[in-house]
């Protein structure tokens, strides 16, 4: 179950102190987090361990302490996950954002280059971890292979992922992205330059740093954190920081198959056992689905 008004939290103020309170994860900065409780954001610290962290932006938590230092004490269970592979260290999984209805991939027509294998790993990482998903292509006010994306646009739908098109400038987009959210908690995710802080900025009416292009060694600690921000009219988005390679978390190679949904499906119907579905003669999947996505999957599955 997901509280769909959060972090708009609470309707009516029904938490008399801060303490044993339960809480809002909205960013998390080295050892504290930033917690909305009762109407307002407290920053609260960290234990050096907790049950089934580290904690999240979207974690909801249990709060111990009084106003002056208040401590987590307790992350609640979650509803989805996202994940990612650890940087050097792909054996482990970094969570990103906790119950998170919606993942919206942002990817660029242009500027940087569409990449579809780029975006095949995000929405992987996002069924994976329980998340809605969806597509937005921005800086469609550039010149770019509109053909390339015309394609992309319809073999995505076909799949069943909604797309929207447009540019981070034209309030239509943005209408139409918030049309997309509809009230819920949407993390915004893909290559670093696509237009999500900008986006971030349109939707929530605060302002975001844009046009941080990761440099090495540079800017990493405040602008890398996953930071909720509440919609003005319900709901939430998490402006992701963009990576230059986004690895998926560790899993069995049996996994796998759940990132890419019409794969399973047709993965169901493959008779032979052990098969990895990745174009052996007489399995179910091979024809059935677009070879650009069994391109995504038969690379990832090299991987994990
Ligand atoms: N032309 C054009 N530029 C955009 C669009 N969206 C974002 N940008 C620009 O792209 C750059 C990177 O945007 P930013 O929001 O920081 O991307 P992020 O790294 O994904 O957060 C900035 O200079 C934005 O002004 C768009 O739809 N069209
Ligand atoms: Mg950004
Ligand atoms: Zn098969």
């Amino acid at each position: 179950m997901v509280h769909r008004s959060m972090p708009c939290l609470p309707r009516k103020s029904f938490w008399a102190t801060i303490s044993n309170s339960t809480a809002l994860v909205v960013r998390v900065s080295g050892p504290t987090a930033t917690v909305h409780v009762d109407g307002r954001d407290v920053e609260a610290s960290l234990p050096p361990r907790i049950l089934g962290g580290p904690i999240v932006a979207g974690d909801r938590v249990e709060l111990t302490g009084d106003g002056d230092s208040v401590r987590i004490r307790e992350i609640l269970p979650r509803t989805t996950l996202l994940s990612r592979g650890d940087f050097g260290a792909r054996n482990r999984a970094r969570p990103l954002v906790a119950n998170a209805d919606l993942l919206i991939v942002i990817a660029a027509v242009v500027d940087p280059p569409f990449q579809p294998r780029f975006l095949d790993r995000y929405l992987a990482a996002g069924e994976l971890g329980g998340l809605e998903c969806a597509i937005a292509f921005t800086k469609n006010d550039l010149p770019h292979d509109i053909a390339q994306i015309a394609n992309a646009v319809e073999m995505y739908e076909q799949i069943g992922y909604p797309v929207r098109a447009g540019s981070t400038f034209d309030p239509r987009f943005v209408e139409a992205l918030r049309g997309l959210i509809d009230g819920r908690i949407a993390v915004l995710a893909g290559h670093s330059g696509v237009g999500k802080s900008s986006l971030t900025s349109s939707l929530t009416g605060v302002e975001r740093t844009v046009g941080t292009v990761s440099k090495v060694g540079a800017g990493r600690h405040t602008t890398t954190d996953p930071r909720m921000i509440p919609l003005p009219d319900g709901g939430a988005v998490v402006d992701t920081a963009g990576v230059r390679t986004f690895y998926l978390p560790p899993m069995e190679v049996g996994e796998l198959v759940h990132g890419f949904p019409e794969i399973a499906a047709m993965a169901t119907k493959c008779r032979f056992r052990g098969c990895r579905h990745v174009g052996e003669m007489g399995c179910a999947v091979d024809g059935a689905v677009r070879p650009e996505r069994l391109e995504s999957y038969r690379r990832l599955l090299e991987i994990v």
